[in-house]
């Protein structure tokens, strides 16, 4: 009875704290199960996919799930993991929008006795206690794909030299650093490749174009062979700016990309992207199987990777596989 009353004043409270925040359709009075889901926000076809997944998820496994939309803010990632504390839910599970700056809001959940699941993103802090349990891709092997790409593409072309830039995602979060990473250690031994330059698109379309604006303005489409981005939605906007400026994206410059929407994998077919890494956003039903495993008592590993792969011009685009999310 008194889950319920704290149930039904969150919900409440909930609806009043964040006029953003999408109630959730389950039905929280009669699900045995509720799950505190703090999402960072919308800036990406990804992350509005990844929202969709777990709301679907969390509807066919049964589960009431009360979800927060950040809005890109740490700060309010924090206050909803505070409020899911105040409420008892069963489970709370965040996609960390940076690594950083969590301990404090983690060690409230560990003294409530309320597991966390990571979804999508890590933190920094390799404290066993602060989380249960990770899902979410392999960002390093994901930016390492991405340069064996590069190496199988300048064999390709018999390319003898390769200036690339690189678009990246938001400072601080697990895909942008690992991304990097792996992309840079798959390419570092090969003297073909010359990265000269570096700049933050914070995942986002607009700021990809701008990024495109600058990098073309300080070093001009001829110096410029390779960009690599950390997510389709700025390379989207990158290639918009090129396409404006008389450049034909995947042919004077070659674009590499990383998630796999519907619209990158269209310009894979349009022969405008040259390569798309795979980073799945339907997470929803593999962490509502950690949550059941949770309630039932049951092991569940540290660490859930999912499947992932690449598209990219060497594959045959009219395989039906071969689709966005
Ligand atoms: C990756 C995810 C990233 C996507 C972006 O799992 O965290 O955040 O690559 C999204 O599109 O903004």
């Amino acid at each position: 009875m008194k889950k319920m009353i704290f149930l039904l004043a969150a919900l409440l409270l909930l609806a009043t704290m964040s006029s953003c925040a999408k109630q959730p359709e389950t039905d929280n009075k009669t699900s045995s199960v509720v799950v505190g889901f703090s999402q960072l926000g919308a800036e990406s076809s990804w992350r509005i996919a990844n929202t969709e997944s777990m709301e679907t998820a969390a509807k066919e496994a049964g589960f009431g799930l009360m979800m927060e939309n950040a809005n890109q803010k740490q700060e309010k990632q924090i206050d909803a993991i505070r409020s899911f504390i105040a409420y008892q839910v069963d489970v709370i599970v965040f996609s960390p929008i940076v690594e950083s700056g969590w301990d404090n809001i983690l060690n409230e959940a560990f003294t409530a006795g309320i597991p966390v699941i990571l979804m999508d993103r890590m933190i920094s802090n390799n404290d066993e206690n602060l989380y249960t349990t990770y899902v979410g891709a392999d960002f390093y092997a994901e930016g390492r794909r991405a340069g064996e790409y590069l190496i199988r593409k300048a064999d390709a072309m018999n390319a003898e030299l390769m200036n690339i830039v690189e678009i990246c995602g938001t400072v601080g979060s697990t895909p942008m650093r690992d991304r990097q990473q792996g992309f840079m250690d798959a390419i570092k031994d090969d003297p073909r490749f010359n990265v000269i330059d570096s700049i933050c698109g914070d995942f986002l379309r607009s700021m990809g174009g701008e990024c495109a604006e600058m990098l073309l303005e300080k070093y001009g489409s001829d110096t410029i062979d390779v960009i690599y981005s950390h997510n389709d939605s700025m390379t989207l906007g990158a290639l918009d700016v090129l396409e404006q400026q008389g450049i034909r994206p995947g042919k004077d410059i070659i674009l590499i990309t990383v998630d796999g929407e519907k619209e990158a994998v269209d310009a894979l077919k349009a022969g405008k992207i040259n390569c798309v890494v795979q980073c799945t956003p339907n997470l929803g039903p593999s962490v509502m199987e950690l949550v059941r495993k949770l309630k039932a008592g049951e092991k569940v590993p540290k660490i859930t990777h999912p499947d992932e792969g690449i598209f990219c011009d060497f594959d045959d685009l009219s395989d039906p596989a071969v689709e966005g999310f």
